[in-house]
């Protein structure tokens, strides 16, 4: 018989509709219900990209599709995936209690962000340990970061080349690329958090192999917090290459997340394209990883990497 294999895919879940707003909004707050105004800013965002976000679906889909390629590939066990999410129902707790409910021993758990944090991936990872070791459930094998997975890499690398090509060689000649994730409070530098690094990394492997000499590290999405969070704002790192450099093409990729949702339909392709239509210069933003077949590809490398060392 197969050896059975939970996988926990884990992401940071999403409203599946306007109601679901408040309850996800006051979980991402630790328990804090958000002001009258905050919820409505909130709501605001996400008619403006169309009522709901995308996100919930592109994960049912990274999820199921991931499953049926590891089960391409190892002809000896069966994966079974499970859905694990931060902020909403099914949360990764629900997630590891039905791993044991359909008696599975061992899982290979992933989060669909490539850059460890002690915010994002720690906790992930931390919460679905917990809930096992508390219920006596599956023994979990974590992966804790690809931001330097070749496979990831050259899904990007395609990417850029293929907004450089639709470019003319004057704009190509006055363009930048800003490469970005979801900043975090500065507090976690202070700890040696190696999530600015990892994604330092990522640009220069793909800049690198897509030949970019003008590139730059932006942060986006920043929490509405009193606290410092790490920068360059995207939005002021476009004002100010402008100013110092003269760019006059800007492409945004958001390394730091895989999928169409909010931060990247509202935050880039909203709020930067603001500032690159007041500043009259063109606005790029490459395709998302989404369930694309390369990119369900890189993630099944990954897993595979990470049983190979688990064996
Ligand atoms: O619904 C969607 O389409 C968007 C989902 C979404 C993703 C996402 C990814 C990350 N976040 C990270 C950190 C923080 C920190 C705070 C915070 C706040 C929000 C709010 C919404 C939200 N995040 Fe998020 N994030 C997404 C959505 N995030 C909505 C609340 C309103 C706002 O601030 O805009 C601040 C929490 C606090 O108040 O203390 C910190 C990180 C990621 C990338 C890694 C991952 O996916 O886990 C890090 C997707």
């Amino acid at each position: 018989m197969k050896e059975k294999y939970g996988l926990l895919v884990m992401a940071y879940g999403t409203p599946r509709s306007l109601d679901e707003v408040e309850p996800y909004y006051t979980h991402i707050r630790r328990g804090r219900k958000p002001s009258e105004e905050a919820l409505n800013d909130l709501t605001e965002r996400y008619e403006a990209i169309g009522g709901i976000s995308p996100l919930a679906k592109i994960t049912d889909e990274q999820t199921e599709k991931l499953e049926a390629e590891l089960n391409k590939r190892f002809s000896d066990c069966e994966f079974r995936a499970y859905q694990g999410l931060k902020h909403i129902d099914p949360f990764i707790e629900d997630a590891v209690h039905q791993m044991k409910e359909d008696g599975i021993k061992k899982a290979v758990s992933i989060v669909l962000a490539p850059h460890y944090s002690t915010f994002s991936v720690k906790s992930y990872n931390g919460r679905a340990k917990e809930e096992s070791e508390k219920i006596d459930g599956p023994v979990i094998s974590s992966v804790e970061s690809w931001y330097d997975e070749p496979k990831f890499i050259d899904y990007w690398v395609d990417q850029v080349k293929k907004t450089m090509d639709s470019m003319d060689d004057a704009e190509r000649g006055k363009s930048v690329v800003i490469f970005s994730a979801h900043s975090l409070p500065e507090k976690i530098l202070q700890n040696g958090d190696p999530y600015p690094d990892q994604l330092k990394e990522t640009a220069r492997l793909i800049a690198e192999k897509a030949g970019i000499k003008n590139y730059e590290i932006g942060w986006q999405s920043e929490g509405n917090t009193p606290d410092p969070w790490i920068g360059p704002d995207v939005q002021d790192l476009t004002r100010d290459l402008y100013e110092k450099e003269g760019y006059e093409a800007f492409v945004y990729c958001p390394v730091g997340f895989v999928a169409d949702h909010l931060e990247v339909l509202y935050d880039n392709d909203f709020e930067c394209k603001v500032v690159t239509d007041e500043l009259g210069v063109s606005y790029y933003r490459p395709e998302m990883p989404n369930a694309k077949p390369e990119f369900i590809d890189c993630l099944a490398t990954v897993i595979e990497e990470k049983l190979k060392e688990t064996d």
